[in-house]
């Protein structure tokens, strides 16, 4: 079929060298943004990295971790040969020895094989971080090679996508919706195509974190024609703090406050959809009634926006058109996030913004590339099924989430009940050390039981060093080939092509590995049919009939956008039993979710105060004056990636704490001190910035650190506990339907120390692994 735009896969160079032009995923580190990278090989090796012009989305733009490819590629710490350990020798550096894949593949079907007879395959527990293109396998990894029931994101309450994911799909019926930026091949000039009016970004900062297939730039093409913006952050961030942008900076973890606030005034002065609401909407009057809960004055005492601030920005959201809510990980690390995102979303139905141009996009469920995720669990018997850890518990979670709940597993583990867990396949995730868990070092205890860990990865962590015994070395993006997904086949508004430039070392793709170690471990399932990875890649383009192309006609086409339809709710496209509307019980966007109440949770959105606050624990008040948030994406790093590439690292060298400057001199803190942060369940070091973005009651830490230049072996791990805001996160913090955790809004108290050494009396350095006792659950 014909290309939708110009663009070349190889161009061969004067000097012998040749440009391939592919879309970029991770690893490394990346969400599905694809982002176009021209990359120059010569004699078999990466020598020099742009960015592609071509590329109809990113148009050339880069960020810094892209163009640190070679650096990533080439430093002397990645792994590119397979490694084993004695499991004895957990923990030691130097234990590590080189093996071939065949090797590596034989220890798996033997350990595998074993496990399987002493305790069945439900003992296998994978898991995985956040939206690599790992997680596109990482379903099939647990459900179709390994054959078990238990894929496990261990962040505490699922609180990243799952929870926006969830939400969406109980009360839109359809996958996680997100701002249209013109997904035609002529993007913003094609004629279909209207610019938003107001962009709100609210708990989300694209321009640094390019969540989950939304190109954050894009917010910039939009600036220039004319978009406005509304930030809804605690942080005065960059595109809030432009001429004619607003913020609304808001105390941590209120945000269902204010999306009520918000509605309360759309409500009350009319300002809403007439024709969308009572043509579309299930539930008006309530929320109408709900609504009046939540006057202005309430919310601004809850959230600290002053109300006459609140009263603007809900005009200027109602009278925009169209207008477009991004919303960002801030919804889902909060345990009243399901109350939140469905408030937002309600903003949006009211206003008549879903599914029009610049509007909230709806995933076409017609175009369904990488549906392979989910549909390698026919491979796993209804009696396996039924094992998964956890989710007997949560009805409304196992019915959107196709794993188990993280933290029902991490007490599967330390209990044993309802069966002890035996072996861990680690698969794109940091998480027991640095990111994705809560109360790390309780995950890093009951995992060191385990009879046999394996990871994959590209380079050395704490984790891994801590618990595995089997390394299987990636390769990068650039270095096989694959599909980019933006939105995980949720919202499949285009299509990336990852088409292989060169290799380096033994290094192989998630999907390579799912062949292999498939084909030898569970016969019965898919991989023995095809005879090489491009045979898979080809079978599922074949059983698209809206992506009329080959494997070998999508690497020279390298972008496709499949047709895209507007207010697909009028014209049947989005029901299973294509009558118009939405997919949910009622066939309406559910105001008031017909679920909720079947789960027996509040129906509509009602806003709850963060646990651990000074409002809700007074007699805590004084000891943790502070409310502390974590994590906003910087653009040096993903996750706890990068740390050891050296000019990444430049751009940010050591962890960091923003701190007005009103409660740094309170506190006898300068820029650049170390500044102890410390609650009831933790604390670590961060180096101070001190900046008047931030609100004065607030802090924010960054998360994901460790030290690759550090000691390696047990206990110091790179140093993974002296700067790890999840020391300071309980586990359990979770909200009715078993979502969320407060990494975006605990409360905490500063105090200045030496250094990053300076851990105090009760360093954690000396008495791993286990310091936090469990605190079971806490409602
Ligand atoms: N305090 C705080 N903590 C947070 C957050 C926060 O905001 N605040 N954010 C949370 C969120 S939203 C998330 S999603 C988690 C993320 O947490 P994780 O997903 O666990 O992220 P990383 O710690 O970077 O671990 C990913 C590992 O996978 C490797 N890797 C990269 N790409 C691939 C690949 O394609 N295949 C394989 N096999 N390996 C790969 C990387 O080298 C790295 O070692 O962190 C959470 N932690
Ligand atoms: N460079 C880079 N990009 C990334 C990642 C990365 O590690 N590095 N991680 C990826 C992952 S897994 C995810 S989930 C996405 C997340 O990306 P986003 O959804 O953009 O989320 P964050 O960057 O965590 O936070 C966005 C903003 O929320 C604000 N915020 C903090 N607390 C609150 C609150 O309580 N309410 C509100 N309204 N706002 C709050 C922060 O100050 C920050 O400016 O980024 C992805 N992209
Ligand atoms: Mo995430």
């Amino acid at each position: 079929m014909e290309k939708q735009f110009d663009h070349e896969w190889q161009t061969p160079q004067p000097d012998g060298s040749t440009i391939f032009r592919t879309c970029a995923w991770s690893p490394p580190g990346d969400h599905p943004v694809g982002c176009g990278v021209e990359l120059h090989v010569k004699d078999g090796k990466l020598v020099h990295v742009e960015g592609d012009e071509t590329h109809p989305i990113t148009q050339g733009r880069l960020c810094p971790r892209c163009l640190a490819l070679k650096d990533y590629t080439y430093d002397p710490k990645r792994i590119i040969h397979p490694m084993k350990r004695d499991p004895a020798k957990r923990g030691q550096s130097d234990a590590w020895e080189q093996i071939t894949w065949d090797e590596a593949y034989e220890i798996i079907q033997e350990k595998v094989a074993d496990i399987e007879q002493k305790y069945g395959r439900e003992a296998i527990v994978v898991y995985g971080g956040t939206g690599r293109e790992a997680c596109m396998f990482y379903y099939p990894v647990a459900f179709s090679v390994l054959n078990t029931p238990n894929l496990c994101y261990a962040q505490s309450g699922w609180s990243c996508y799952g929870p926006r994911s969830s939400v969406a799909d109980y009360i839109l019926g359809a996958g996680y919706p997100e701002i249209d930026t013109g997904y035609f091949p002529d993007r913003m000039d094609n004629p279909e195509y209207e610019l938003t009016e107001v962009a709100v970004c609210w708990g989300k900062m694209p321009l640094w974190s390019n969540g989950d297939g939304f190109f954050g730039h894009s917010l910039i093409d939009m600036m220039k024609r004319g978009t406005k913006i509304i930030c809804i952050d605690p942080r005065v961030t960059w595109l809030g703090s432009r001429k004619g942008n607003m913020t609304l900076q808001l105390k941590p973890g209120t945000d269902a406050s204010l999306a009520l606030g918000i509605l309360n005034v759309i409500i009350n002065e009319d300002l809403y959809d007439h024709d969308f609401v009572d043509n579309w909407c299930y539930g008006f009057d309530e929320l109408a009634e709900r609504v009046n809960e939540y006057p202005l004055e309430l919310v601004e005492k809850q959230t600290w926006v002053p109300a006459d601030q609140i009263r603007t920005a809900a005009r200027v959201m109602a009278n925009a058109h169209p207008m477009c809510i991004l919303w960002g990980l801030a919804i889902d690390q909060n345990k009243n996030g399901v109350q939140a995102g469905h408030a937002i979303l309600s903003i949006m139905a009211i206003t008549g913004n879903i599914d029009v141009p610049g509007g909230l996009t709806v995933g076409d469920p017609s175009v369904r590339l990488g549906h392979w995720c989910t549909d390698s669990r026919q491979y796993l018997s209804d009696e396996i099924w039924e094992k998964r850890i956890g989710v007997d518990k949560w009805p409304a979670f196992a019915a959107t989430m196709a794993s188990t709940h993280p933290d029902e597993t991490l007490e599967t583990l330390e209990t044993g009940i309802p069966y002890a867990p035996k072996m861990a396949w680690i698969n794109s995730s940091n998480f027991v050390s640095a990111t994705c868990s809560d109360q790390n070092q309780r995950w890093y205890k009951a995992l060191l039981p385990m009879e046999f860990t394996v990871a994959s990865d590209l380079y050395m962590n704490p984790t891994i060093e801590g618990l595995a015994d089997l390394f299987l070395p990636m390769s990068t993006f650039a270095e096989h080939d694959g599909f980019v997904i933006p939105y995980y086949m949720s919202n499949n508004v285009w299509l990336g092509c990852m088409a292989k430039a060169f290799s380096t070392g033994d290094t192989k793709s998630d999907l390579e590995i799912c062949y292999e170690v498939g084909r030898r471990v569970t016969p019965h399932a898919n991989w023995s049919k095809y005879n090489d990875v491009t045979e898979w890649l080809e079978e599922q383009l074949d059983d698209e009939p809206l992506l009329p192309f080959t494997w070998d006609e999508f690497k020279e086409m390298g972008v496709y956008f499949p047709p895209m339809t507007y207010r697909k709710y009028e014209k049947g496209m989005l029901r299973n039993d294509g009558e118009p509307g939405f997919n949910t019980v009622s066939g309406k966007f559910e105001l008031y979710s017909v679920l909720y109440d079947a789960w027996g949770e509040d129906p509509m959105p009602y806003y709850e105060e963060p646990t651990y606050s000074q409002v809700s624990k007074p007699e805590l008040a004084e000891e943790y004056p502070l409310m502390a948030t974590s994590g906003a994406r910087v653009s040096a790093f993903f996750h706890s990636e990068h740390r050891q590439i050296a000019k990444l690292r430049a751009l940010n060298p050591d962890p960091e704490v923003e701190i007005n400057p009103v409660t740094a001199a309170k506190y006898g803190i300068q820029n650049g001190d170390w500044v102890q942060v410390y609650n009831m369940f933790g604390k670590g070091n961060w180096r101070a910035r001190v900046t008047p973005t931030i609100d004065e009651r607030t802090i924010h830490c960054q998360h994901g650190w460790w030290f690759p230049e550090e000691d390696g072996d047990a206990p110091n791990l790179y140093g993974v506990f002296k700067a790890n805001f999840n020391l300071l996160v309980p586990h359990f913090n979770v909200g009715n339907l078993g979502f969320g955790c407060p990494a975006k809004g605990i409360m905490a108290n500063i105090r200045k120390v030496a250094s990053l050494e300076d851990q105090n009396e009760e360093n954690y350095q000396q008495v791993p692994p286990v310091l936090i006792e469990n605190h079971g659950r806490i409602y």
